[in-house]
């Protein structure tokens, strides 16, 4: 071992004095072959050391995978981590991933967890050679440090220790087994067996691996469905029926999305990088903190109350200006105010921090609820279930307050207390506290950077004022005068108005196109442009066409 490390400096002397590897040269120089053999050696050594580790990482990830049969899905190791970075990750980042990869945030943040653990385990494969116990200890410490984030996140049992640690355990006995095997496979006087059982060791454990990491998730994710359960829920009959909205709601212009967001194109925002699965039959909503008369109810009790649909556009507060994350439904849900009422709020409450199963907290000002605006514990969406990516089985909306503060998703808990005792997930990490929706606007046809033909361009898109209500929607074409777009019929004011525009004559070339809102206050859209953090951002959403 001791011979490595001199002559690890001599190996690469040698191999940049040879110019032309490839070439004649190189036999010309003496003592350059064995030296290159030996790097070659030395080449070979750390792959194979770099292979054992990625083998006993993967197989460690997949014992892991195997517990968390037993334990839950978001306790497995790389769930787990995923979801601890995400709790961390400061807001520019946060809001760098959601500007730049979307709803595949998620992916691009379990692509990074993996890339981080393959090149730990490459690193300590490689060290192992030498140092086979401090390697070995590190692969551990890797549980250790798995476990760690799983057993801290805030919806976490004790048992969630369990994945991680025994993955790490695994990890190291593989990293032990394989490194020793090919140790004795790397020595001068090896027998061909050797090398055998080396290449069959890392070949099956890897292939067991694969096998246990996919059929263990395969496990959990048929262990935990609920779809079925979903699939059986009887919606209740709304006591209040709506008719569908008349057609005039939206503008027959082609390209322009329809009226109610279809639920497959709803846009999702949360932290949870796996999907809560919640069944009903064990679903309970508490209602405690400061109240008279604190309550649990089940997902039955709920299922008796009375319902009503109502049609309401739900969005983010990180919606850029002319961004996608807003989306209109119809809800089916049980108005909040009663069961506040039930509970009986006491004096100087002002705050429902509500919270999911996996233990994100929301907080919305009581007031918001109990003044006669449309905030309920919803069931369904467009006529279904709620799908289990929003909220299965119920969640809170409230109209004219961003998601963060108001549509908890897997709803298991509201506490009464108050703002200046509470805060929320995101109040820590930036956010207000409280958020109301502020009005926007948006053009959708044409897309930035089309080429239409010249004469009469239509121009369309949507534009809300949740709850306020939205009265007016102007267009601008290269800082001409603001002129009036026409608007669909209004449904609700606490959804968006679809609206068209026609261009008439609209000159060859570039054109920039802006668009403004009017809310039912009589307030115009402001035009100072703001980013989304704190509270949502603001400015005019602006395209540019070609016409031709
Ligand atoms: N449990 C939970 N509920 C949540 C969130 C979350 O991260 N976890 N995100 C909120 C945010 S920021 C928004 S904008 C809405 C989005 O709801 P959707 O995904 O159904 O569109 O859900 C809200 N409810
Ligand atoms: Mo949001």
């Amino acid at each position: 071992m001791s011979e490595q490390q001199p002559g690890g400096g001599q190996d690469r002397a040698a191999d940049r004095s040879a110019p032309d590897p490839g070439g004649e040269d190189a036999q010309q120089e003496p003592g350059s072959a064995p030296a290159k053999t030996r790097w070659a050696a030395r080449g070979g050594r750390v792959a194979r050391g770099a292979l054992v580790g990625l083998v006993a990482g993967g197989a460690g990830l997949a014992v892991g995978e195997l517990v968390a049969v037993a334990t839950g899905e978001a306790s497995a190791p790389v769930a787990a981590a995923g979801t601890w970075a995400i709790s961390i990750t400061p807001t520019w980042l946060e809001q760098f991933a959601i500007r730049n990869f979307g709803s595949n945030d998620k992916t691009v943040l379990l692509t990074g967890v993996y890339v981080t653990v393959a090149v730990g385990a490459a690193v300590v494969g490689v060290l192992a050679r030498r140092r086979l116990n401090t390697a070995s200890i590190l692969a551990a410490v890797f549980g250790v440090v798995g476990a760690i984030a799983a057993v801290t996140r805030p919806a976490a049992h004790t048992s969630w220790l369990l994945p991680s640690l025994i993955a790490g355990l695994a990890a190291a006995l593989v990293l032990r087994w394989l490194t020793i095997l090919s140790r004795k496979e790397a020595e001068p006087s090896a027998e061909p067996s050797a090398r055998r059982r080396f290449v069959l060791g890392t070949l099956g454990t890897a292939a067991g691996a694969l096998v246990a990491g996919y059929g263990g998730n395969a496990w959990i994710k048929k262990r935990y469905n609920v779809s079925d359960a979903r699939a059986k829920v009887v919606l209740p009959t709304p006591a209040k029926v709506l008719p569908e909205p008349p057609a005039s709601v939206h503008p027959g212009v082609r390209g322009l999305g329809p009226f109610f967001t279809p639920t497959s194109q709803f846009y999702r925002v949360d932290t949870a990088l796996t999907v809560p699965r919640v069944d009903p039959r064990d679903w309970k909503l508490k209602i405690h903190g400061m109240v008279d008369r604190p309550f649990e109810i089940t997902f039955d009790e709920l299922l008796s109350y009375r319902f009503e649909e109502h049609d309401l556009t739900l969005t983010c507060v990180s919606n850029p200006v002319g961004g996608p994350y807003v989306g209109n439904a119809r809800w089916l849900g049980t108005p909040l105010a009663p069961l506040l009422r039930r509970a009986g709020v006491r004096r100087g409450a002002d705050m429902i921090l509500s919270k999911s199963v996996d233990g994100m907290t929301i907080g919305s000002p009581v007031e918001a609820v109990l003044d006669g605006r449309q905030a309920m514990l919803a069931v369904a969406m467009n006529g279904e279930a709620l799908p289990e990516k929003h909220g299965f089985p119920c969640r809170m909306l409230i109209p004219g307050l961003y998601g963060y503060v108001s549509a908890t998703k897997w709803l298991t808990d509201l506490n009464l207390t108050t703002f200046a005792s509470s805060d929320a997930y995101w109040t820590p990490r930036g956010y207000s506290p409280q958020a109301p929706v502020k009005t926007a606007s948006r053009i959708d046809v044409p897309k930035t950077g089309a080429t239409v033909p010249a004469g009469t361009v239509v121009l369309a898109g949507t534009a809300w004022a949740t709850h306020r209500g939205l009265a007016a929607v102007e267009v601008q074409i290269d800082n001409g005068d603001w002129r009036e777009a026409t608007l669909a019929s209004s449904d609700t004011p606490d959804t968006w108005r679809q609206w068209s525009y026609e261009w008439a004559n609209a000159p060859k070339g570039s054109h920039k196109v802006r668009v403004r809102a009017t809310d039912g206050t009589g307030a115009v859209q402001t035009s100072v442009v703001q980013d989304v953090v704190p509270n949502g951002a603001t400015g005019y959403h602006t395209i540019t066409v070609t016409v031709s």
